[in-house]
């Protein structure tokens, strides 16, 4: 039998004097292997293919077995199985714990941000969110969320039910290598979805672009058994046309202004309702039997005469950051002015989910490099939060 093994692309490997530093880029676990020969022998080998006689033959059976139990080398059909990972961190957001089959909420970080082609940095905000929760130390267990505006008990029973009793928790980020085509990442975020859903649990994304929305109702639409709708609070509608369209549509390719195009022909997918949109882009009117739009005026001024949702339905909630005005929330690719005040999202908030069953979440186009003194994160920190409080905890029926 010819077995053939590659050094896994998945390690990082560092030749210090005569030992070999491995780092797996996915568990961030960490090797150091001592043995001068091993070292200087998968340094020689790293971009070979070796059989498992040679392997045997060059550094001993006991030595092979090793390096194939720790998957520092793989078999080439490997490859696909651990692109399909996500990077744990030992500093998780708001120092959750870390993924169970148990958690109720699984949060997932996709450092994605290609959707766009004008600004792809939303890519970086996972990582910068990770960091903020680093920097202000950020227990989500022994938080006193009246400091972000949770004021009713009823919430803060909730919250405090869910982090006690380890309900939410942090996935890591999905690994996206700078390589890889947006299809991959795309395919990666519906594999993901489906595991969750399939679980009964609820995916809670942090973006990206708005066009990792799509991939993740793919998702939800393979393995939920019954129809759902979608929530989306933004200023604008994404399902814009571009000259760049027929390019992207011989791959029935999409980006982050024009996914709900492609989200609106899934078939499980009823009602798409909109919230928030608002400006120039949005005075050609777009018509569809699925959509739904509430502009952002009509929630201003008249929030009490939205009609409410079916109760008993399933939803998934997307939210793009500048459904808020810029001036709150400036950190986004696409601002658009005269966008709702927190409190007027808030209110409409309690408005639409106090009774809903919701089956996911995404908070999207955050972009941390536009952030000033990341007002716009912490933002993001305080919507999540709120966000957190909508969810049901006894088991949904998907
Ligand atoms: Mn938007």
């Amino acid at each position: 039998m010819k077995e053939e093994y590659i050094l896994s692309p998945f390690y990082r490997l560092k030749r210090i004097s005569e030992k070999v530093n491995l780092i797996d880029i996915i568990s961030g676990k960490k090797f150091m292997i001592g043995d001068p020969y091993i070292s200087s022998f998968l340094v020689e080998n790293r971009s070979k293919m070796m059989s498992i006689n040679f392997l045997n033959e060059q550094i001993n059976e006991d030595n092979t077995s090793f390096l194939i139990k720790k998957k520092i080398i793989i078999k080439e059909e490997e490859v696909k199985e651990g692109a399909f990972k996500t990077i744990e961190y030992n500093d998780r957001l708001f120092n959750l714990p870390a993924y169970t089959n148990e958690a109720k909420v699984v949060l997932m970080g996709i450092p994605f941000g290609d959707g766009n082609y004008i600004d792809d940095q939303t890519k970086l905000f996972p990582s910068s969110l990770r960091k903020l929760s680093k920097k202000n130390n950020l227990d989500f267990k022994t938080c006193d969320f009246n400091a972000v505006g949770i004021t009713k008990t009823t919430d803060l029973h909730h919250l405090d039910h869910l982090f006690k009793n380890n309900m939410v928790a942090d996935g890591g980020d999905i690994f996206a290598h700078k390589h890889e085509t947006a299809f991959q990442i795309y395919e990666k975020i519906t594999f993901f979805t489906e595991k969750i859903i399939a679980r009964q649990q609820i995916p809670f994304y942090i973006g990206g672009d708005h066009s990792i929305t799509y991939a993740v109702l793919r998702g939800i639409g393979v393995v939920s058994a019954n129809p759902f709708s979608v929530i989306h609070f933004d200023a604008h509608t994404d399902i814009y046309t571009s000259e760049y369209d027929p390019i992207l549509n011989m791959n029935q390719g999409h980006h982050h202004g024009n996914f709900v195009k492609k989200a609106l022909q899934l078939p499980k997918l009823e009602k798409y309702h909109q919230f928030g949109i608002r400006g120039i882009s949005n005075l050609r009117p777009k018509r569809h039997d699925k959509l739904e739009i509430t502009y952002a005026a009509t929630i201003k001024e008249n929030l009490e005469k939205i009609k409410k949702l079916d109760k008993n339905k399933n939803y998934y909630i997307t939210l793009d950051i500048d459904v808020l005005d810029p001036f709150i929330a400036p950190a986004t690719a696409t601002p658009e002015p005269n966008g709702l005040l927190i409190e007027e999202l808030y209110k409409l908030f309690y408005h639409l989910l106090s009774e809903i069953n919701i089956i996911g979440i995404d908070l999207v186009e955050v972009n941390p490099k536009k952030d000033i003194g990341d007002i716009t994160q912490s933002l993001a920190i305080q919507l999540l939060i709120k966000l957190l409080t909508y969810i049901k905890t006894e088991k949904h029926e998907s």
